[in-house]
């Protein structure tokens, strides 16, 4: 199924007061993160108001964290990018990402009966056959003003909706689709509008001063896992086991000696045996 998520289509269904009323579809693109950045640089806040939406059917160069790549075929997936301007302090920046988490579990739960949750930092799971798999991925990347807030942000979303298995990227945690979990291809029109309009929502209940923190902490399945933390730089790894998160969404890791240890980034795996 490959529906058209252009404006005049989006638009019409959208739910939303908000979100996605200033909305651009593109064909193909190289990211639509780095797009929206580039346009964030150039343009007035009337030209890209606050909730704007850039969606593409296909990135060249589709981009995780530290450099890394989202791979999708064409008209697979739903890939975009949010403009978002809270003008919040700067530790907040990670609640972004959790409403968007938050709201790509709404979303998923919304159209399929799948059982999904959270990976820390960022990443939405699925449940199959007895163990997680990566269906989501999220890349905020924020503006600061110059008093040190939160001017502007770019929340990324590459949501797994319609890849076949066959054309599902290799990678170290497994990948799958919305569809390979259930059988079915989703109506990804259908999926955008309920992904926008929780997302919506959600920033609407943050921004007059409702943490998500607790309910998207509620919703890791890192917690009470064993796990090694790398990524951070030239730290060593961390070994223990994660047991929270900060108010700020670190992770908060009981190592070996019985000492929490604060995460602020890097990449978590489960540890087995
Ligand atoms: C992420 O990074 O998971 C963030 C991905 C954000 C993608 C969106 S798409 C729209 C917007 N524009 C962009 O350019 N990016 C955002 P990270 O946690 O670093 O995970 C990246 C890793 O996920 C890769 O190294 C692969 O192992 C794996 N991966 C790549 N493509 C995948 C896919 N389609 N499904 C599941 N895993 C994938």
């Amino acid at each position: 199924m490959r529906e058209s998520l252009a404006a005049t289509a989006v638009q019409s269904a959208l739910t939303t007061r908000w979100l996605g009323r200033s909305y651009t579809f593109m064909e193909q693109v190289g990211s639509t993160n780095s797009l929206l950045k580039q346009r964030l640089a150039r343009e007035s806040t009337a030209d890209l108001p606050h909730g704007t939406v850039l969606l593409t059917d296909f990135q060249e160069t589709g981009r995780g964290r530290m450099d890394r790549r989202w791979e999708a075929p064409p008209g697979t997936s739903l890939l975009f990018s949010v403009l978002l301007r809270p003008d919040w302090p700067p530790e907040r920046a990670m609640w972004l990402t959790m409403l968007a988490g938050l709201a790509v579990v709404d979303a998923v739960t919304a159209v399929t009966e799948l059982t999904v949750a959270l990976k820390w930092p960022n990443d939405v799971v699925a449940r199959q056959a007895g163990r997680w798999v990566k269906v989501c991925g999220l890349l905020t990347e924020g503006e600061l003003d110059e008093w040190g807030r939160l001017a502007a942000a770019v929340v990324g979303i590459g949501l797994n909706a319609n890849i076949p298995q066959v054309q599902l990227p290799e990678a170290a945690f497994p990948a799958a689709s919305l569809l390979t979990l259930t059988g079915q291809p989703v109506d990804r029109l259908q999926l955008l509008v309920a992904l926008l309009g929780a997302l919506e929502q959600r920033y609407d209940a943050a921004a007059s001063g409702r943490s998500p923190q607790p309910e998207w902490n509620a919703r890791l399945m890192t917690l009470g896992q064993p796990v090694i933390v790398t990524g951070g730089g030239s730290a060593p790894p961390v070994r223990g086991t994660a047991v929270g998160t900060s108010a700020d969404g670190q992770l908060l890791v009981r190592d070996v000696a019985g000492a929490i240890q604060i995460v602020n980034v890097g990449d978590v795996s489960l540890r087995h045996g």
